[in-house]
């Protein structure tokens, strides 16, 4: 839908990097508005919610200690699309069957160091962005609106 909001995460590789800015002009540039963004260095508790789809998985513990050794940068980005498109832009979960052009597709070689996340869906963002911001997000209007969108 024209007003979706999606959940992106900079990763702790991805702002080790340097490539914060990178990432988030994408984003700016595709068109869509931010309406939410913190530098925060998360707790494992913390982020044992936001992927307690996978606990269970071999790879949990691992994906954990990388989540919380270092800040993320965590924003809601909102516009036509932005969950599925948002994912398309981040690429595969494993960098190298990302396409050239993905933010993981021209940045990342391994899956333990995939640099961003996306939300998965409507639902899950909806959940995400409720975890990350309980604060609120912002809105505002967008005098570029008119001109991105018809
Ligand atoms: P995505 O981040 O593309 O939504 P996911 O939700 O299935 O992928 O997994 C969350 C993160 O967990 C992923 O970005 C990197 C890590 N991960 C997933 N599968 C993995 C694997 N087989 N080995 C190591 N890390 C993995
Ligand atoms: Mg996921």
């Amino acid at each position: 839908s024209v007003n979706e909001r999606t959940y992106i995460m900079i990763k702790p590789d991805g702002v080790q990097r340097n490539l914060v800015g990178k990432i988030i002009a994408r984003f700016e540039e595709r068109g869509y508005k931010l309406i939410a963004l913190k530098l925060v260095h998360a707790t494992p508790e913390h982020l044992e919610k936001h992927y307690e789809d996978l606990k269970g998985k071999g790879f949990f513990p691992g994906l954990i200690k990388y989540m919380a050794s270092g800040p993320v940068v965590a924003m809601v980005w909102q516009g036509l699309d932005a969950v599925k498109t948002g994912r398309v832009m981040l690429g595969a979960t494993n960098p190298l069957a990302s396409p050239i052009g993905s933010i993981r597709g021209d940045y990342a070689l391994s899956v333990g160091r995939n640099i961003c996340h996306g939300s998965d869906s409507v639902e899950s963002a909806e959940k995400e962005i409720a975890l990350w911001f309980p604060e609120g997000i912002v809105q505002w209007t967008s005098e570029l609106e008119p001109w991105v969108l018809e």
